[in-house]
């Protein structure tokens, strides 16, 4: 039996998890921030379920990490672990709007056919330059540092561009040696370096005024509610918990502003 997750901020331990040691170093590296837990109702904090066959069922278990801190209003990780149907780490901070910051945002996904990778620091209002110039002259380096060792992840929907920035990592890997080889040398990497930057500009943000916090607020919720509409992981979902659960956990949890 798996302890029960009671704090948002309680260990995931899933055996097996493909993501775990991008969760532990995310926490890790958010300690100096002293974590609050952020409050996440139990059927959201650990969830069991079942897929596959009938006569070769595969055990699913869902787990959701989060804390909040003194400038960000939410940060949650979903932890999907699925055998060899899905193993995937959803990790997005969110900032308070008073802060004139991006999201961080990561969606690292094994499923049978291959590994979905995607980074970026997302901005809120991307055809503002007060609120990507500096991000974006950081960023961009290290993406073309990393980028060179990935292949491309393909055409992503038109509607979805004014999410991202430029730095956006997007790539898909093989199962095997060599996909775990990349992960390893060039996705771990380019998560710390894209957090490292992150951390780096949210201790220099001051806060914003009243006026400029609103536009940033517009900015963070037409975001989530692109996000909440749009997320790929619904029907993955809907099919292990059920798509009451699935709904609620979308809204009331992953996209909740
Ligand atoms: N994606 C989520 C959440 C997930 C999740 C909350 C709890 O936003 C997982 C889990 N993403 C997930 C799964 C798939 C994708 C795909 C399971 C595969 C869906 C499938 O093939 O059935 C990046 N993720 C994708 C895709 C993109 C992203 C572009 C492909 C969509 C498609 O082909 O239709 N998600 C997107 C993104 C961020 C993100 C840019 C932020 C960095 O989190």
């Amino acid at each position: 039996m798996k302890p029960l997750r009671l704090s948002s901020l309680d260990p995931v331990r899933m055996p097996e998890w493909r993501w775990a040691p991008f969760l532990s170093h995310a926490i890790n590296a958010l300690i100096p921030l002293k974590p609050e837990p952020y409050p996440v109702a139990p059927e959201f904090l650990q969830r069991e379920g079942k897929t596959g066959s009938k006569s070769q069922p595969i055990k699913v278990t869902t787990c959701t990490w989060a804390c909040r801190t003194k400038k960000f209003r939410q940060v949650r990780a979903a932890c999907v672990e699925a055998g060899s149907s899905a193993s995937v780490l959803n990790f997005v901070i969110n900032p308070y709007h008073t802060f004139d910051l991006p999201f961080f945002g990561a969606d690292l996904v094994t499923l049978p056919s291959g590994h979905l990778l995607a980074l970026d620091l997302q901005p809120a209002i991307t055809s503002d330059e007060r609120h990507t110039k500096q991000v974006w002259e950081r960023l961009m380096p290290i993406f073309e540092q990393w980028r060179v060792r990935l292949p491309e992840g393909g055409p992503i929907p038109e509607e979805a561009k004014p999410y991202f920035s430029p730095g956006f990592i997007w790539t898909r890997l093989h199962l095997g040696s060599e996909g775990n080889q990349l992960i390893d040398e060039v996705i771990m990497p380019a998560f710390r370096d894209y957090l490292n930057l992150y951390l780096d500009l949210v201790e220099m943000a001051e806060e914003v005024s009243p006026q400029r916090a609103f536009k940033l607020l517009e900015g963070q919720k037409r975001y989530l509610s692109y996000r909440a509409k749009k997320d790929p992981a619904r029907a993955m979902l809907a099919r292990f918990h059920g798509h009451q659960w699935t709904e609620s956990y979308i809204h009331n949890v992953l996209f909740d502003l």
